[in-house]
């Protein structure tokens, strides 16, 4: 066999096992087995596997790295879907930091309303073009802070104390504007550090506070509900593009077929961590004066807008969403 046909057969062998590779997806997930969206995905995994030619796998507890990390795999379709909270999005994706800024959302119900309408599109579309399609919207309820020192009441008590926060700037402003000193940390590192003295709180919804454990070393829970953020359910672009049309409609209905189950799980979970924590000792303190911390965060969305005027009009969506 001359030079040029032998070449030949090493490229088919080479490209066989490429073509057919194309078809397994494999998938990111922070949260452990049994989680409300490890629940959700599991069935989106199981219903695409049924209904199109793709084999999914998704790898729950975030054993295929730290979120950040996560996003930047699936963008460069190292990783093909991953359940991301919209949060650590934004210094990637700046449009989507309009979700992370402290009290957008008046309430979940509000959240939902826009983002299952067109505000989501706006979101869905900036994604798109970033490398992420957002085939549907989790429920991740609201955040509020929570720490080993004190119970919080008004910003006052947020006064030195050290609090990790996820990945983005955003969230940095936040807890400076309370008086506090935030720390990025990535989600897996946050319990060793409490526990440590490393950081004296944190921020996050009922379920996570639960199910990561940070309840045993952080026992005071004050409900700020300062951010409403949502998560999305993306498929690589790089992944989602190789998919004919009758796939795509397969992949998607799955998709928010999932989405609707995490909602249900989501809304008893909440109500079962609550409970859990207080029964392990926890101290839940309602905020009242709320508005005294919204009323905080005027220099964040001031400093916000002075850097992406043309974002002002997404906050107005948001707002004329409700
Ligand atoms: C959870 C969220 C995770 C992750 C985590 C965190 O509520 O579901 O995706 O963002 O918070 O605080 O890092």
């Amino acid at each position: 066999m001359k030079l040029k046909s032998l070449l030949g057969v090493a490229a088919i062998a080479v490209l066989v096992p490429v073509i057919a590779a194309a078809q397994n997806w494999r998938g990111w997930n922070i949260h452990p087995e049994g989680y409300p969206n490890s629940v959700a995905l599991d069935q989106f995994v199981e219903e695409v596997n049924a209904t199109t030619d793709l084999d999914l796998q998704v790898f729950h507890g975030g054993v295929l790295g730290s979120q950040p990390d996560a996003i930047e795999q699936v963008r460069n379709t190292a990783l093909d879907f991953g359940q991301f909270n919209m949060g650590p999005m934004g210094p990637i994706i700046p449009t989507t930091n309009v979700l992370s800024l402290p009290f957008i959302f008046s309430g979940v119900d509000h959240m939902h309303k826009a983002m299952d309408g067109e505000v989501g599109d706006i979101f869905a579309a900036a994604m798109e073009a970033e490398g992420l399609v957002p085939l549907a919207w989790y429920d991740a309820g609201s955040r509020s802070f929570y720490n080993s020192k004190r119970p919080i009441t008004s910003p006052a008590d947020v006064e030195g104390l050290k609090l990790r926060v996820m990945n983005n700037d955003l969230f940095v402003d936040m807890v400076a504007q309370l008086g506090g000193n935030a720390t990025p940390m990535a989600f897996g590192e946050v319990y060793q550090s409490l526990k440590t003295g490393v950081i004296d709180g944190a921020e996050n919804n009922y379920p996570s506070y639960e199910s990561t454990g940070h309840f045993e070393v952080a026992g005071f829970y004050s409900i700020t509900d300062h951010l409403i953020i949502p998560e999305c359910l993306c498929v690589a672009t790089g992944s989602w593009e190789k998919l004919d049309d009758a796939t795509k409609d397969a992949v998607r209905t799955a998709a928010l077929n999932s989405a609707d189950t995490q909602r249900k799980l989501w809304a008893e979970r909440e109500k079962e961590s609550r409970a859990k924590v207080e029964a392990a000792g926890s101290v839940v303190n309602e905020v009242e004066n709320k508005t005294a911390f919204q009323e905080r965060m005027a220099p964040v969305y001031e400093s916000f807008l002075a850097a992406n005027p043309d974002l002002g009009q997404v906050i107005d969506a948001i707002q004329a969403a409700k």
